[in-house]
């Protein structure tokens, strides 16, 4: 499995960082960062140029990231009017619909701006300030771009929540950050079917103070109901100004806040800032997707995940790239949509997650060959391990053979991508993320020690010994969460919370997540969150989650369920608790497999033994290692004898 497919200098036309380039850059940048990254910030444009470059501190009590910390700039100016004399005509953002009849749009860079700052108008006029949190829950729509660049011109804090998140899952994020506004639409369609996106709005803020107000994108013009604090987006930015000028904002003022799953049930509000992060995500677009001026780029993520920030928005539009914003699913109408899309559009650089690669391999290799791939040059992964059948699909099905797939290992945290191959620099092996972007450290350690692994062959948990411009600088409202999450474990690293090997040739490959988070369809979901929605449910006395390998996902969620005493187990009981948890949480928590458990298996202390919960929704359960730790090991038998998942 380790050996190489291809050598991606071979169809690369003029890679930005040859075989030769890259072991040099990568010395330069670990050995001298000022010098490195005082070079390269300079590839988006400053107000007032930094003199100071890093200043990070991994010290335990004293965690302080600050990259070009005297710069002043702005996000929106970046991505869109320092485009316009160059560049005005060009299309910013193709938008493709979720159903195929209807027309993309096409929006040039001046028109970007101009929709941008009647945006921006628009929520100054609402009262958004500098520093003010937004809330923004909409469709895969260009006003989800608009939005996030009118926050960033005039210094206000975007958080957008995934237009998949219960009206719970946005409340909690609403109060979470302390929002004085939501941009939501009206439905979102998606796969034919619609959200209720302004009722869901509506259901969150009745927890919410009375002082949040909400503005209403049209979509479809479906029926809402609408109140005192609503406000008509549409109706607004038709009467608002095209101009609008830019906030000075310093390098280390927030930009985004993106809440993410942990192992605790509580999401992260992840914090990213404006400078290094707008570096680092135009720096990785450019040179990870090997993007060349003119080139059509399509990362089919949803903004609602930071892989729709750094990869969709962000870093395409910082290069002045025509990026697509594609508001469907890869199934609808059909299994060749996407294959339709980039044939449609003539994309270049094509980016999506394994658990899709893996569905459309499933639908049959005619979908993608009714369609004319032949502008395909790059093709990216993300989102979680890629198997090598995956891999090799993409490779031989979709790239011919001929591009290069750059299987890209980062987290939300990271703001961008860490360990990745390079095209034109790297040969490929399917399923490894391969080696570090310019400037990230990787380290293996011993897992219990927490001692460094030396040398090659050897497996771990990745932590990164230094800091690098895109890193997150706090956990919103709660720095001590920040040190306690990701430096506390492993004292001096950031600790990723995956598992890593380090191969004979000291390549990289992911083994998945070592905490009590998994990844179903490239999503993170804490196991603890979908335990507390459980147990919330007025039958349910106790629960215990953990991921099972599924074909498609990548992880289900297999959940074991204790009823109350007098409760009991029956189908329509398992679909109560499965559309319970899509309410509590969003349809990407419903479990995919409930059983229910007398008992769970415990440690005297109480602990559940989440080793062997999992052995068992494995389908492994020959190797339970020891248990006679716990305090009544016959419950075990009967959650053998019951299991859901036998392969
Ligand atoms: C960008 C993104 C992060 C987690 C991460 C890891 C997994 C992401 C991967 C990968 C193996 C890759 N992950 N990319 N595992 N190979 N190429 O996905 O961010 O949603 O925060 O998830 O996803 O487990 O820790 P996020």
């Amino acid at each position: 499995m380790t050996q190489d497919v291809q050598t991606a200098s071979a169809v690369s036309p003029k890679p930005h960082v040859g075989p030769d380039d890259y072991p040099k850059m990568y010395e330069a940048s670990v050995s001298d960062p000022d010098g490195f990254w005082g070079e390269h910030g300079k590839r988006i444009d400053w107000i007032k140029p930094y003199t100071k470059v890093k200043n990070t501190s991994f010290t335990p009590g004293n965690i302080d990231i600050r990259w070009f910390e005297d710069g002043t700039l702005n996000v929106s100016a970046n991505c869109v009017d320092r485009h316009l004399e160059t560049r005005g005509d060009q299309t910013a953002i193709i938008w493709e619909p979720d159903n195929p009849a209807d027309p993309a749009l096409h929006i040039t860079y001046r028109d970007l701006h101009a929709s941008v700052c009647k945006m921006a108008n628009v929520l100054k006029d609402l009262g958004i300030e500098k520093g003010d949190r937004v809330i923004i829950y909409l469709p895969m729509i260009p006003e989800a771009a608009y939005a996030m660049l009118a926050c960033a011109r005039i210094g206000a804090i975007h958080s957008i929540v995934f237009a998949g998140f219960s009206p719970d899952a946005l409340g909690a994020r609403i109060n979470g950050c302390d929002a004085k506004l939501v941009i939501t639409a009206d439905y979102a369609p998606r796969g034919g079917r619609e959200t209720p996106l302004k009722s869901n709005t509506d259901t969150a803020l009745l927890h919410c103070k009375d002082s949040v107000n909400c503005l209403v994108v049209k979509r479809t013009g479906g029926q809402t109901t609408w109140t005192d604090r609503d406000h008509d987006c549409n109706a607004l930015m038709a009467e608002a100004a095209p101009e609008c000028p830019v906030q000075v904002m310093n390098a280390e003022d927030p930009l985004f806040i993106l809440y993410t799953s942990g192992s605790t049930g509580q999401p992260k509000g992840v914090v990213h800032c404006t400078g290094g992060y707008l570096v680092y995500a135009s720096m990785t677009h450019e040179i990870v997707f090997d993007y060349h001026e003119g080139d059509i780029f399509w990362c089919t993520a949803d903004v609602g995940w930071v892989t729709g920030h750094s990869y969709i928005v962000y870093g395409p539009l910082a290069n002045g790239a025509t990026t697509i914003m594609f508001e469907g699913v890869p199934t609808f109408p059909d299994a060749g949509r996407f294959w339709e899309v980039c044939a449609k559009h003539k994309v270049n650089q094509f980016y999506t997650a394994p658990t899709a690669i893996r569905a459309l391999m499933g639908a049959g290799s005619e979908w993608v060959e009714k369609h004319d791939l032949s502008d395909l040059r790059i093709l990216g992964s993300v989102g979680e391990p890629i198997n090598p059948e995956a891999w090799n699909w993409y490779n031989d099905v979709v790239g011919k053979g001929k591009c290069p797939i750059v299987d890209t290992f980062w987290q939300t945290e990271t703001g961008g991508h860490m360990l990745t191959p390079l095209p034109g620099a790297s040969k490929l092996k399917p399923g490894a993320a391969q080696q570090p972007f310019f400037g990230v450290q990787p380290v293996v350690l011993e897992p219990t020690s927490g001692d460094i692994i030396e040398g090659n062959g050897v497996e771990g948990v990745l932590c990164i010994r230094d800091s690098w411009p895109g890193q997150m600088r706090t956990v919103w409202g709660d720095h001590e969460r920040f040190e306690k999450t990701y430096f506390s474990d492993y004292k001096g690293y950031y600790f990723s919370g995956d598992g890593c090997r380090r191969d004979e040739d000291g390549d990289y490959w992911i083994t998945g997540r070592v905490d009590d988070v998994i990844n179903v369809s490239g999503h993170r979901m804490g196991t603890a969150e979908v335990e507390s929605a459980l147990v919330a449910h007025a039958k349910v006395a106790e629960a215990a989650v953990v991921g099972y390998p599924h074909e498609v996902k990548g992880q289900g969620i297999y959940a074991y369920v204790t009823l109350m005493q007098g409760e009991e187990p029956s189908d329509d009981l398992r679909k109560e608790l499965e559309k319970w948890v899509r309410t509590e949480i969003g349809p990407i928590a419903k479990p995919d497999l409930i059983q229910w458990a007398p008992g769970l298996p415990k440690t005297r202390s109480g602990k559940i033994m989440r080793r062997i919960l999992r052995k068992i929704a494995e389908d492994d359960f020959g190797a339970l290692g020891d248990t006679s730790t716990l305090a009544d090991p016959s419950v075990v038998d009967d959650l053998i004898a019951n299991r859901m998942n036998r392969s």
